[in-house]
């Protein structure tokens, strides 16, 4: 009988707590609001394969795009790899500026490689020797400038933190190429430096607005270990915002259980992902980390219609920088941020804190974001004739032209569309932004 009141009141405590720990629908929105309003974010890959930038010391050239990935790709001896150490030491690296040029490009938030699948950790910790501050000449903090500027400038901290560890010997599975490593490893301990080290990130950098995970897709990385680390950064980060990676791999999408956001990388999905939120990271030539055989740059323009079409889907933009050894931020990247600042000088309106464009298909001329019953039209290609029929039954109440305050652009309903007729100008060679606001939500003529 005790035993049984007991169990009951146990039962209807365990419920009442796991109702307090459950969020609601509103609660999330509210945790995610500065995300989902954000859009656009800074990542930086910085760590010691900056050095050899894609080409070891024997001449033999990283085989995959990824620089970052040098010493599995070549098989490295993590011994020899971890000579680069004493390299380092970055005389150019300038954080503030990086971080400055970042904010005006309009980047709300910044993710940095605090510990990449190499195991080196670029921030000054106490769970291991094996940082920049303690095994490299320059013996100095990479994180704490870049932290200190993004606190400065507006920008939301959420270090990348690689779950697979080349270098520690409690990995597992420990890499082939780790001659470092004795013993067995044991995972669970590697959790507890990892955790060490997440403890760490948020009380000497933070309060962080969340961690971003990679390195997720082990056998051993099991279901039950991602929610337990989901678990213990959300103890740890009030409000944290956590990405996909955080659980292991499944049905082919990344992680996709667990987190706040999915992670297409290196792609924009062709629809978006309807139902999820999402973010597409993506390189500014092939690489991630800095290589200096890597010349694809891809030109601002592209890059500035990649951060629209994702914001036309409902996604975010997290466009990368691979400063080099010295700490340098290549030209190509450097000219892109400046494309951007400008850019967003204009049309920032178009971006932030919009949503997904009302129509179905991508438009030919180019993409639509919306906020309440505001569109914005990003033209790619101005039509010749300057008309433009929108598939809505709606009228308009304004329309004009981002940054052209004398340009006038006349709308009439017509039975097919709304139709705009718009002025010949100087055209954004990126995309020029009409918002247009409607006399109510967006009301789709669906397509015969
Ligand atoms: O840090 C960047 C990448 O190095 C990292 N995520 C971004 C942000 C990343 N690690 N793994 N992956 C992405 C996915 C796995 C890619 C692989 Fe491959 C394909 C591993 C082996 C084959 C690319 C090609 C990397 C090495 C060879």
């Amino acid at each position: 009988m005790r035993v049984g009141r007991t169990w009951i009141i146990a039962a209807l405590l365990a419920v009442m707590v796991g109702a307090a720990l459950a969020e609601t629908p509103a609660e999330k929105d509210a945790r995610m609001k500065w995300w989902d309003e954000a859009r656009f974010g800074l990542f930086v890959t910085w760590g010691l394969y900056a050095i050899p930038a894609g080409i070891w010391e024997d001449g033999r050239v990283c085989r995959n795009e990824y620089g970052e990935w040098i010493a599995s790709d070549l098989a490295i001896p993590y011994s020899q790899y971890a000579r680069l150490a004493s390299r380092w030491s970055p005389a150019k690296w300038d954080p503030e500026s990086l971080i400055r040029m970042a904010a005006e490009a309009g980047m709300k938030y910044l993710v940095f490689t605090t510990k990449f699948h190499d195991g080196f950790s670029m921030f000054d910790t106490k769970a291991s020797d094996w940082s920049v501050v303690k095994s490299t000449p320059w013996a100095k903090d990479s994180f704490r400038g870049l932290a200190d500027a993004a606190r400065k400038y507006g920008l939301k901290l959420m270090p990348y933190y690689s779950i697979l560890d080349w270098r520690h010997p409690d990995y597992d599975p420990r890499a082939p190429f780790n001659d470092l490593a004795a013993g067995h490893p044991d995972l669970d301990r590697y959790l507890v430096f990892l955790k060490a080290q997440l403890t760490e990130l948020q009380t000497n950098y933070g309060p962080l607005a969340g961690i971003w995970f990679d390195g997720n897709w082990s056998k051993t990385w099991t279901e039950a270990r991602g929610r337990d680390l989901d678990a213990f950064v959300r103890r740890l980060i009030p409000g944290a915002v956590v990405n996909n990676r955080v659980g292991p791999p499944k049905d082919g999408v990344n992680g996709i259980v667990q987190g706040d956001f999915s992670t297409p990388e290196e792609k924009i999905p062709a629809n978006g992902l309807p139902g999820l939120r999402w973010e597409s990271c993506m390189t500014m030539n092939e690489t991630w980390g800095y290589r200096k055989d890597d010349l694809k740059w891809k030109n601002p323009v592209t890059l500035i219609r990649m951060l629209i079409d994702c914001a036309s889907k409902g996604g975010n933009f997290l466009l990368n920088v691979g400063p080099t050894a010295e700490g340098e931020i290549p030209g190509p990247s450097l000219l892109a941020l400046r494309e951007f600042a400008a850019w967003m000088k204009v049309n920032a309106a178009a971006i932030y804190g919009t949503q997904a464009g009302p129509f179905p298909k991508t438009p030919s001329w180019g993409r639509v974001t919306r906020k309440g019953d505001a569109l914005y039209l990003h033209v790619f290609d101005w039509p010749a004739d300057g008309i433009m029929v929108l598939p809505l039954s709606n009228s308009a109440r304004a329309a004009r032209i981002l940054g052209r305050p004398g340009a006038q652009v006349k709308f009439e309903r017509e039975p097919t569309g709304l139709k705009l007729v718009l002025p010949k100008i100087d055209l954004d060679p990126s995309a020029t932004v009409i918002e247009l606001i409607l006399d109510g939500a967006p009301a789709l003529i669906p397509a015969k």
